[in-house]
């Protein structure tokens, strides 16, 4: 059976457990959590399943896979079945491929750095300061490890939260155009576009960041009508959040600021 490295919150697995889910595919769960700033928690060989020691990783006919975006689109093409989740015109195809690339871009490290900035810098510093040095001394992605030092150091205040705001607002701006002419991201059908950036939308709901895009009425349409797929339930709601209670008050508390960073983009 298909094995997934995953913890409750982490967005990346949140995408593949959303396909795993929409196509009912069977898959047993092994967590790795290590977000709460524990290196330990990562089982031996992990780096030889994923050389940045992250997670999702799937294991599939003793194939290892990370890098959730390469995971959805493998599952798409070992199991089909239904719902089919690409297009199959070769225009939306490039159009799904085109929103998904927006991620490593980096809307992803934009999503990191909100967490960072509002949640686990305050359970960091809660933490034995050596477990957190050898946290980040085990770290392989030098880019995640230098914002980091930065969030950390400057929680709300840090430059990189400003840009991050910025960053998904022209996303949003972008998907809500889009979405104002089309039901989906790319083609006729909900898709792995779809999945991918929904996440991000749960992220900052969690955040209580919700308000940011009341105005965006077609995202927001996009997003309730994803939450009330039946795999969306399995995927996300039902793996729960440690943090939530903390991301909660935190994001209400840091609204102010996000607000300032969010009206100062165009
Ligand atoms: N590009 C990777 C990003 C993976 C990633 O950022 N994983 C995070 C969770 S969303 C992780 O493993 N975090 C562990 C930690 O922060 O210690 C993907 O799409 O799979």
């Amino acid at each position: 059976m298909l094995t997934l490295f995953h913890y409750d919150r982490t967005s990346a697995a949140q995408r593949v457990r959303l396909c795993l889910e929409e196509k009912s595919i069977p898959w047993e769960s092994i967590i790795v959590d290590t977000a709460l700033g524990d290196i330990d928690q990562l089982p031996k060989n992990f780096y030889e399943l994923n050389p940045k020691g992250l997670v999702p990783v799937i294991i599939d006919d003793n194939l290892a896979i990370p890098e959730s975006l390469v995971i959805i689109e493998y599952l798409e093409e070992k199991y089909g079945g239904n719902p089919k989740l690409k297009p199959s015109k070769p225009e939306d195809l490039a159009q799904m491929r085109l929103w998904m690339r927006k991620i490593d871009e980096g809307i992803h490290v934009a999503s990191r750095t909100i967490g960072v900035c509002l949640v686990n810098r305050h359970i960091y510093k809660k933490k034995d300061p050596g477990q957190i040095k050898k946290y980040y001394k085990e770290m392989k992605d030098k880019v995640r490890k230098k914002n980091d030092q930065i969030n950390i150091e400057m929680g709300i205040e840090s430059p990189l939260l400003e840009e991050a705001m910025i960053e998904f607002k022209s996303l949003f701006v972008e998907m809500d155009e889009h979405l104002s002419k089309n039901t989906w991201l790319s083609g006729d059908n909900y898709s792995l576009a779809d999945i991918s950036f929904v996440v991000y939308l749960h992220r900052l709901d969690s955040f209580m960041m919700r308000p940011l895009w009341k105005d965006f009425k077609y995202l927001d349409n996009w997003y309730e009508k994803i939450k009330k797929r039946s795999a969306y339930k399995k995927a996300i709601y039902d793996w729960g959040d440690v943090t939530a209670d903390q991301r909660a008050q935190n994001g209400k508390d840091a609204f102010p600021k996000i607000l300032e960073y969010w009206n100062k983009a165009k």
